[in-house]
């Protein structure tokens, strides 16, 4: 009724502000009734209680070392099967001559994404991280998420301890967040059939992080998910990251439709994206960081974003990455200068903070 206040959005509220944990029905009750003012109000609290007014970016490119793929996700825009038409696969000496190129660049991570290819091993993998390594000592390796580690594996026939053990040996520093997509086993038969399981991926995460390999987080979300799924997909991650600390940054992926075989759903609207935001920050209370990856919603929802409890905007990238781009999103040469990650950051009253892989600071502006 007009003029009577939401009872429930006053108690999660106080339950907020006196840093309590909510369960699956107030984080759903968030998604369903709470209005964007409100959602913003507590995220920044959140946000503001973990990391000051701080926002973190980094310098990094991207390796898309292959678009070769043995999986049949039907919202990837970018896979091709060997010899398809618009297939790409980098030589390692491809792969070094990129890493040479950005070694005078002031970048300090390159991030290691692609396909599954059939035919790389893990030794293939190893060969390539030891010589990255070499190549440049300093460099942050942040490489392959979980669905290409347990094909590597599984083609090596190691186990998922002794894999990620030599991995980290050869030079892995941290792994991403891809290949989460929404855990529900239902709504992954649907969108992404023969891929690696919730279960396995949640197990190569745990394995990483007792092995001392700090993991990102993502979930791909706007498209066949109900809110439902996703305080699922959360839920499991807060469980895992309340054993292990192990999570670095939850990463919320918006569904882009172009040129994938889900494009007729369309996509979310930007206020849905702010208002996931929100929820994610208030949800998920044990994860240091909450980031919002500019590529894939343009610099300027990024920068919005900001009032929504994301307290990181990735890198610089340098143009480095296709994923999004052939996906439909605005920027198709993603590539953002230092100034403008500055000047986006404070012209919302933040502080921007240049950080590492692992979230030490590097520079403050
Ligand atoms: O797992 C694929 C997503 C992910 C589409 O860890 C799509 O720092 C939207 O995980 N629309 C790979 N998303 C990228 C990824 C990532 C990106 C940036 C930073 C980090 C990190 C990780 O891209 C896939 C999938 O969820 N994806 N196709 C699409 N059409
Ligand atoms: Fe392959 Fe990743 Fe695309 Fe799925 S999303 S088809 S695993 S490249």
């Amino acid at each position: 009724m007009p003029g009577i206040q939401d009872d429930r959005l006053i108690e999660i509220e106080k339950s907020v502000v006196e840093g309590n944990r909510l369960d699956s029905d107030d984080g759903l009750y968030l998604y369903e009734h709470a209005g964007l003012g409100y959602l913003s109000r507590l995220a920044c609290l959140v946000k503001e209680r973990i990391s000051g007014k701080n926002v973190y970016f980094n310098h990094n490119f991207h390796i898309e070392p292959t678009n070769i793929c043995i999986h049949n996700c039907r919202f990837c825009s970018y896979s091709r099967k060997v010899n398809q038409e618009g297939a790409w696969e980098m030589s390692l000496e491809d792969i070094l001559q990129e890493i040479n190129k950005f070694k005078d660049r002031s970048a300090t991570e390159v991030h290691i994404v692609g396909g599954v290819h059939p035919h790389r091993t893990l030794e293939y993998y190893e060969g390539m991280i030891r010589q990255i390594r070499e190549l440049n000592p300093k460099l942050f390796i942040k490489a392959f998420t979980a669905v290409e580690l347990d094909f590597m594996f599984r083609k090596s026939q190691v186990s998922i301890k002794d894999g990620l053990k030599r991995l980290k040996l050869a030079g892995l520093d941290a792994i991403p967040g891809g290949g989460a997509e929404i855990f529900d086993e239902e709504l992954r038969k649907m969108i992404c059939p023969d891929k690696t399981g919730s279960d396995p991926w949640l197990s190569i995460h745990e394995a990483a992080h007792v092995a001392g390999i700090p993991t990102n987080a993502t979930m791909l979300y706007g498209h066949i998910e109900k809110y439902t799924h996703r305080i699922d997909h959360m839920n499991r991650l807060r469980q895992l990251q309340d054993r292990t600390a192990g999570f670095q940054v939850f990463i919320p992926l918006k569904y882009r439709k172009e040129n994938n075989a889900l494009g007729t759903i369309g996509e979310v609207s930007t206020i849905e994206d702010l208002r996931n935001y929100a929820v994610s920050r208030i949800y998920l209370d044990n994860f240091p960081h909450l980031k919002a990856y500019w590529p894939m919603i343009g610099k300027e929802i990024a920068g919005l974003s900001l009032s929504f409890g994301v307290d990181d905007l990735d890198g610089t990238i340098e143009d480095t990455t296709r994923i999004y781009s052939m996906a439909g999103a605005e920027d198709q040469n993603p590539a953002m200068t230092t100034d403008g990650l500055v000047s986006l950051i404070r012209s919302c009253g933040l502080e921007p903070v240049e950080r590492d892989t692992l979230y030490n600071t590097l520079k403050t502006y």
